[in-house]
């Protein structure tokens, strides 16, 4: 899906290093990000540009027990097909806080899945698969309207249908305790093992 120039839909490429910046856990100060550095569960990875929060959070099995060891990172490994730079999941998952003036309708992303498995939370309900594509579409429990187009291992996901503004559900792990609870995030974009994402599009 391609959007002109004077579309006002948020992207979000992770192409700028200095629009980014770690919020680590437990602290205020935020710290540069360069390539490679591990972003930890409990830790926020805020963009700049956009004004948006990404809560890194556990990556969570089938039976529902939490990995709270994982990190993201961004990376130049150009696995999603996205420009420059991307980001690499190691057992977390993304939530997304961004201070958008509009609703969210849809949601778009790239993402390259080269192993292991994914989490994908539809409004409140949590997947576990493993890929994307086995995700029993078009609607799914939560109510997405989900579509995915993989191919070699990559693809790109939209998301539509009744997309809610949700509450963080609790802490789960001793660093998610850090996580305002008072506001809300509009969706998670998903996580993975060994997943790779870029320019998630919110789309008015
Ligand atoms: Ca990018
Ligand atoms: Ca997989």
């Amino acid at each position: 899906m391609v959007f002109n120039s004077c579309d006002t839909n948020q992207v979000i490429d992770f192409n700028d290093l200095s629009s980014l910046e770690r919020i680590p856990f437990g602290g205020v100060n935020p710290v540069p990000v360069n390539i490679g550095d591990q972003i930890f569960v409990g830790d926020v990875l805020h963009d700049k540009k956009t004004d948006t929060y990404f809560d890194v959070r556990h990556f969570r099995y089938q039976d529902g027990s939490p990995n709270g060891e994982g990190f993201v990172q961004i990376e130049a490994s150009k696995h999603t097909g996205g420009s420059g730079y991307e980001v690499h999941f190691d057992n977390a998952t993304l939530w997304v806080r961004a201070k958008v003036s509009f609703d969210i309708k849809e949601i778009d992303f790239k993402y390259a899945d080269l192993g292991g498995n994914i989490n994908l939370v539809d409004n409140s309900t949590w997947y576990y698969d493993d890929n994307f594509e086995m995700i029993p579409s078009p609607t799914i429990p939560g109510g997405m309207t989900i579509k995915v187009t993989q191919s070699n291992n990559k693809g790109t996901i939209h998301l539509s249908g009744k997309i809610d503004k949700i509450k963080f559900p609790g802490p789960i792990l001793p660093r998610e305790e850090n996580f305002p609870k008072d506001i809300y995030y509009i969706a998670v974009v998903g996580g993975g093992q060994e997943l790779w994402i870029d320019d998630i599009i919110l789309i008015k």
